[in-house]
């Protein structure tokens, strides 16, 4: 065997692991969502990452949660490969054993996705073949050794330059594949036709008009109405699922006398209702921007449970997505006058794909991870004591009610404010019962109340602001508590998001120069 260098035995690693993740990608193509090792992979990793080190990724990366993970699992798939790839020998192929565990984690990983069938991780082996070849042949020393094209030999390229020629080719070559598999695969998934296609029903009673004065003047503040654009985003799907009207199913069964199934069509015999509903995640820090507002279109959940005959014993609706996650919803929040929905449109148009395309739970009152199923297709009348949902199994609550919390959006931490008039602001938020006010306090100063927004209903956030004359330079701070509607203050004492919410104060400083 020749002697081939460091670099150019983790450089074959890489290459190797990149024919292999990208012949693998390119076939998937042609098999089921499910066989996508890659996401696969991914999909694992978040499922078997301590609830903890997830917490701190949503936390850390919020919305790119997911960018990071995915960069992460490609990062440490070609530095397994390179290290391994060194000590490619005849006797011990570490590389070739690599990539053969690489293949059997991928497929184990395709298998445990839900709809994975047994064929879809025929992509995964043949990458594999394909990426033990690239490795054998790069590091057999038959391309350094091995007799030169005459054009090589005319342009003066040495065995080591060739080597790595050849290696860069492969790497490029299984990048290209992989990249190719991604956006195809994408592209014939994707239903965003089936969405474009979708007009929202025509709502009898929509939501009351929103009045002008939720919004307080004199304060650049979020919108009482975040934009689907806008909106936060918080889901373990490392790819968004693609799933069509025309595929979508609802089925609900347990403990009910009645087991029913409805297609997307079947919604139709429902009332359909709008309503202006406030989702807050818990993950969200003190000061955190893990909520918004939107107007709903959907059904009522009550209306879709009532000829099921449901138990008088079942306490917990364990909705399930088409992609696994769970949630324990308790039967009464879906049942009583708050008007739970599967909300169908979000801002007067079909879902957002990444917001539950077609139908998902919206529940006034719960934090998301207790009610608000994305792509939503399974209700199971069942009881708490039971079953667990994904976030109870890891440690969180199982049931979450949203407390009762403000944030200040003005100032900003450590933002200039010039001696003279200046207006502050931010959100407070009690779902399902209501802001009744909101005391602000600059340093050590006594509470004084803020001017709120109107209050468009119990379920929606209220925007509040707060004038203040800037006299003494220095720094300062500004500290906000509110109250809600049964006369509960926000507490000062300070909890971390995990289990069941984070608490306390919001305080800011500034700067008054
Ligand atoms: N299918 C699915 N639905 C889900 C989740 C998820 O991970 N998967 N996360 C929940 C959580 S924790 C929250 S806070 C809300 C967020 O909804 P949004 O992304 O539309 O803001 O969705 C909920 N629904
Ligand atoms: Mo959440």
């Amino acid at each position: 065997m020749a002697r081939t260098s460091t670099g150019l035995r983790m450089g074959a690693g890489v290459a190797a692991a990149a024919a292999a993740l990208g012949v693998a990608q390119l076939l998937a193509v042609f098999f089921s969502p499910a066989a996508d090792a890659r996401t696969a992979v991914g999909t694992a990793v978040i499922n078997l990452t301590p609830g903890p080190v997830k917490e701190w990724a949503i936390q850390t990366f919020g919305t790119a949660d997911k960018l990071f993970l995915s960069v992460m699992v490609i990062v440490m798939i070609g530095v397994l490969a390179a290290v391994a790839a060194l000590g490619e020998r005849s006797r011990i192929p570490t590389g070739t054993l690599a990539i053969l565990a690489g293949a059997v984690a991928g497929s184990a990983a395709v298998l445990a996705l839900p709809g994975a069938r047994p064929v879809d991780i025929i992509p995964t082996l043949i990458g594999a073949v394909c990426g033990i070849a690239v490795l054998r042949l790069l590091t057999s020393g038959r391309i350094a050794e091995g007799r030169a094209t005459a054009s090589m030999e005319a342009a003066g390229v040495d065995p080591g330059r060739r080597l790595s020629l050849v290696t860069l080719g492969f790497a490029g070559v299984g990048l290209l594949s992989g990249v190719g598999g991604a956006v195809i695969g994408r592209g014939l998934r994707s239903v965003s036709g089936d969405r474009d296609s979708f007009a929202l029903p025509a709502v009898k009673s929509p939501a009351p008009p929103i009045p002008a004065d939720v919004q307080p003047q004199g304060v650049q503040l979020p919108n009482f109405i975040t934009s689907n654009a806008d909106f936060y985003r918080i889901d373990t799907a490392l790819r968004v699922p693609q799933l069509s009207r025309a595929d979508w199913r609802l089925r609900i069964h347990g403990m009910v006398d009645r087991e029913v199934t409805y297609t997307f069509e079947d919604l139709r015999k429902f009332e359909p209702i709008e309503k202006v509903v406030t989702l807050t995640c818990v993950s969200n820090p003190v000061g955190g921007d893990l909520i918004s507002n939107a107007t709903w279109t959907g059904y009522r959940v009550r209306d879709l449970l009532r000829d099921s005959g449901i138990h008088a014993d079942a306490d917990m609706v364990l909705s399930t997505s088409i992609d696994g996650f769970t949630a324990g919803t308790p039967v009464e929040a879906l049942s009583d006058g708050r008007d739970s929905m599967l909300a169908i449109g979000m801002n007067g148009v079909p879902l957002p794909v990444e917001h539950g395309y077609p139908a998902r739970l919206v529940v006034p009152g719960l934090y998301g991870f207790v009610s608000a199923t994305k792509w939503v297709t399974d209700l199971e009348l069942t009881r708490f004591d039971r079953t667990q949902a994904y976030w109870t199994k890891l440690g969180w609550s199982e049931r979450a009610p949203i407390k009762t919390e403000s944030r200040i959006d003005v100032p900003r931490d450590g933002q200039k404010v010039p001696v003279g008039p200046v207006t502050f602001g931010g959100v407070a938020w009690a779902q399902s019962r209501g802001i009744q006010s909101v005391q602000v306090r600059i340093d050590d100063g006594p509470w004084q109340f803020a001017r709120l927004g109107a209050s468009y209903s119990n379920d929606t956030w209220r925007l509040w602001s707060f004038p203040w004359q800037a006299t003494a330079p220095g720094t300062h701070t500004i500290t906000a508590r509110a109250t809600d509607n049964t006369g509960a203050t926000q507490t000062q004492d300070q909890a971390t998001p995990a289990p069941d919410g984070a608490t306390g104060w919001p305080s800011v400083s500034f700067e008054v120069r």
